[in-house]
């Protein structure tokens, strides 16, 4: 029996969860700085990490485990900035560190201003040809700036959409303000709503992806699931997703793009309850059993 390690993503111990062996890495962004409501997303990354040693290894729908490969837990990208910004350079280095030893990038924020940190990460390691993002979020984060910061969470597509010019498909969302509303409409961006793939069911997830080139970075909010699937985060909106709507998603990312690498970000956890941290350990073990399953069936 193995030993289980309750610093490492599905409590791996060596050689399982060796640097030098393993095809994935877990980032741990313990971040929290522009959030603005429910707080506790700092606390996110050890809270996933330790709901994660109660996960199954062998995905139930694939039939693969997700171990197989091997997955580092990499040492979290410290907090103690003030300066989301100089926080972000560091989520881009340590990224950079990780892409350039050839691992398999899964970021665990943290709030989601560190997307930004990781998104660059991938551009500078993928070279050229278009990469787009798809976003699972409940909130367009497309203000140009947020209580004072261009920043903040609220912002981070909009510095991945206008500042980088990346293309963005973004699913989930119930709540944007008129700035954002505004930007969207110049811009041709039609977010998929919860209510448009309930009306759409056969027909969202391809629409989803149409908007998107061959290469594209995924990033999950855990918010676009609905409360009642994850109630641990800052900001929860009313009207989300179901687990099968994301994973369906995803898998069907994995099977018909090259997902360069992905994020899920946003666990704030609640004591005394571990349903949204257990959900997102979930989701991380997903990416990897749909794109080993996706590797597998070329
Ligand atoms: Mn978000």
């Amino acid at each position: 029996m193995m030993e289980l390690c309750n610093r490492h993503f599905l409590g791996l111990s060596s050689p399982l969860s060796d640097r030098g062996r393993a095809r994935y890495a877990v980032l741990p962004i313990p971040y929290e700085a522009t959030v603005s409501y429910g707080k506790g997303a700092s606390r996110g990354p050890a809270a996933v990490i330790e709901a994660s040693i109660q996960v199954e290894y062998l995905d139930q729908e694939v039939l693969l485990d997700v171990t197989a490969p091997g997955i580092h837990t990499a040492d979290p990208v410290a907090p103690g900035d003030a300066d989301p910004r100089a926080y972000i350079d560091k989520v881009h280095a340590a990224a950079a560190d990780l892409l350039a030893d050839g691992k398999y990038l899964l970021g665990l924020g943290g709030e989601h201003s560190i997307t930004t940190g990781l998104v660059r990460a991938v551009l500078d390691a993928a070279g050229d040809g278009p990469i787009g993002v798809l976003q699972v979020d409940a909130h367009g984060d497309l203000r140009d700036s947020f209580r004072g910061t261009r920043w903040s969470h609220g912002c981070v597509m909009r510095r991945l959409h206008e500042d980088l010019g990346l293309p963005i498909s973004s699913v989930g969302i119930r709540s944007f303000c008129e700035e954002e509303h505004r930007y969207m409409r110049a811009r041709n961006i039609e977010p998929i709503t919860p209510a448009m793939v309930e009306d759409d069911p056969d027909g969202w997830i391809e629409r989803a992806l149409a908007k998107l080139p061959g290469r594209i970075y995924l990033t999950v909010d855990i918010d676009g699931f609905d409360p009642g699937s994850a109630p641990g985060t800052g900001t929860p909106e009313p009207g989300g997703l179901t687990w099968r709507q994301v994973t369906g998603l995803m898998r069907a990312a994995f099977e018909r793009k090259q997902v360069l690498a992905a994020d899920v970000v946003e666990v704030a956890p609640i004591v005394g309850q571990q349903v949204t941290e257990f959900l997102a350990a979930r989701v991380l073990c997903k990416m990897i059993a749909y794109r080993e399953a996706a590797a597998a069936s070329r």
